[in-house]
């Protein structure tokens, strides 16, 4: 029988990306939580399988695997179904497009050890550390949305659930708690909303984990 750990956090958005990949694919996994507020992901034993300190982490019969992207693409080779990318070669480029503006721009931009270091070492206040966000995030979105206008159907790409809406609708939920205005994205908007209709976002929703404290749930 097939074992999968994931190590992750309830409210970080790469986390969230795995869940939901996982969830997609109706896959059980063992949950265990690695508290960002706490400082977990520095300690020695979780840098032994993550040696950058993020999560999350998957561990599928003692092989372990770090980095969200790498987590789910490595899922969708091992249980291909449902496919997370079109059949179609230059579709899958761009659902690829898609995962990186927000894997390599908006996510490192806002990620806690960058907002760290500028209240350290730069003094950011909590106010500054948003204008900052909402600043990258603006840039992220509006290529997001000239992006998806042109390929969304009820999701990102077509009618099809695809890797782009597992990195999307996490980033989304981002945006809102540093009060980035996503009301100028219609198709995102559009995008969102079909999405959390469906189970598998449902399960893998922030506000319904194991570690989620009483304050999130909903
Ligand atoms: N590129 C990595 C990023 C992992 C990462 O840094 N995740 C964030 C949470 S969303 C984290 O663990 N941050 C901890 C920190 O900055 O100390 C991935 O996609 O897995």
């Amino acid at each position: 029988m097939s074992s999968l750990t994931l190590y992750n956090y309830f409210r970080s958005s790469t986390s969230y990306r795995a869940r939901l990949a996982l969830h997609i694919k109706g896959l059980e996994f063992d949950y265990k939580p690695i508290s960002l507020l706490k400082g977990e992901q520095h300690s020695p034993e979780y840098r032994k399988i993550n040696p950058l300190g993020g999560v999350p982490t998957l561990v599928h019969n003692g092989k372990v695997i770090p980095e969200s992207f790498a987590i789910m693409e490595y899922l969708d080779e091992v249980f291909p179904k449902p496919a997370l990318f079109p059949q179609d070669a230059y579709l899958r480029a761009r659902v690829r497009q898609v995962c990186e503006v927000i894997n390599s721009f908006m996510h490192p931009l806002g990620n806690l050890k960058t907002l760290q270091y500028l209240e350290k070492h730069h003094g950011y206040t909590q106010e500054q550390k948003e204008a900052w966000v909402q600043h990258w995030a603006a840039q992220g979105l509006e290529t997001l949305e000239t992006t998806l206008k042109e390929f969304s159907g009820t999701y990102s790409f077509g009618d099809q659930i695809t890797m782009a809406d597992l990195f999307l609708i996490p980033q989304l939920l981002t945006c809102t708690r540093f009060n980035v205005d996503i009301s100028k994205y219609p198709t995102l908007i559009k995008i969102n909303e079909n999405c959390l209709k469906l189970e598998a976002f449902q399960k893998a929703h922030p506000f319904k984990q194991i570690d989620t404290p009483d304050e999130f749930r909903k």
